[in-house]
């Protein structure tokens, strides 16, 4: 009998998966005096093997284009609450997100297009969206608003957009590292950048695990890493142009494949992720990053990738 429930408890414990974290997450939409608007962390709570903690620390302290990004891992479940707080608006404000499982009633979109009921946040009356990271759904994915102003289309193109990374439960990830296909522990990854490509121009934002901060870095930024660090790249198109991302001097494996790129296309939402070794075979520079595409780099559509030499 002994042997019996020390079995079961083996095999329990194989098929729970490894980390199962429940997040709490508030934001909140508001307008910004630039005239667009933005998604703000107002709180995140993480509540994982029966620890709370807060880590709204983490977050840049005011609304941001993009938005917070919100990292999960495959396995967390995220209730996520949307505050209006656009001011001088009384129109529905909401959050869709691609990429991870939810109840219909997340879905963040309103009855003028679902034809059943409006997921939305209005002024006093908070919306909570429950997202399921299941396995499978590990990915670089957005989240948007999908009501503002427009019940059928929303507000993303003014501003309400953000990211949402979902790291594989393996904590690992493939890239080309000195020259040969590699798993990457994301444990090893010093910097992260997500670049929005909407219209002319880049939205960024870098995620430093050095300081464990996001720190907002708006239009077209100049991004920085040390040389011979590991960063991760995430690239997202909004809006209507469709682009070609292209960093110089630098290489990658687009996700899944073996396929060795140094330009990918990007539609509105579509995206790709990826992990290079800060100046791998080139050295430091100011290494342009930009998109490819004749008008849209006339438009100034470009920033710089700086790597500064090593001090190991
Ligand atoms: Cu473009």
């Amino acid at each position: 009998m002994r042997l019996h429930s020390l079995l079961l408890l083996l095999l329990c414990g194989i098929a729970l998966p490894l980390q199962a974290a429940v997040h709490r997450i508030t934001l909140r939409a508001v307008s910004l005096p630039s005239g667009q608007l933005a998604y703000q962390m107002v709180r995140h709570q993480v509540e994982d093997r029966g620890r709370t903690e807060d880590v709204t620390g983490r977050y840049a302290a005011g609304p941001t284009i993009p938005g917070p990004t919100i990292i999960l891992t495959e396995g967390d479940t995220a209730y996520v609450t949307l505050e209006h707080g656009i001011r001088g608006s009384d129109l529905p404000v909401s959050l869709h997100v691609h990429g991870v499982h939810y109840p219909f009633d997340s879905d963040g979109t309103t009855k003028v297009l679902n034809q059943v009921a409006d997921h939305v946040a209005r002024p006093g009356k908070p919306y909570t969206y429950k997202w399921i990271a299941a396995p499978g759904t590990a990915g670089t994915w957005m989240y948007h608003d999908h009501a503002f102003g427009d019940p059928k289309v929303g507000a993303e193109d003014k501003g309400l957009f953000g990211t949402l990374i979902v790291n594989p439960a393996s904590g690992k990830v493939d890239a080309l590292i000195d020259g040969r296909i590699q798993k990457v522990n994301l444990r090893d990854i010093k910097r992260e950048f997500v670049l929005w490509m909407h219209e002319t121009t880049f939205w960024g934002q870098e995620i430093n695990h050095i300081v464990n901060r996001q720190i907002p870095l708006w239009t077209n930024p100049t991004v920085g890493a040390r040389e011979g660090d590991l960063v991760r790249f995430h690239v997202i198109g909004i809006g209507t142009a469709f682009h070609t991302f292209h960093l110089h001097g630098h290489r990658w494996i687009e996700p899944g494949t073996t396929h060795v790129v140094d330009t990918v296309n990007i539609g509105p939402i579509s995206r790709t992720s990826f992990v290079v070794k800060a100046g791998e075979g080139v050295g430091p520079g100011d290494w342009h990053y930009h998109c490819h595409v004749i008008q849209h780099m006339q438009s100034g559509m470009m920033g710089k990738f700086r790597v500064i030499p090593s001090n190991r």
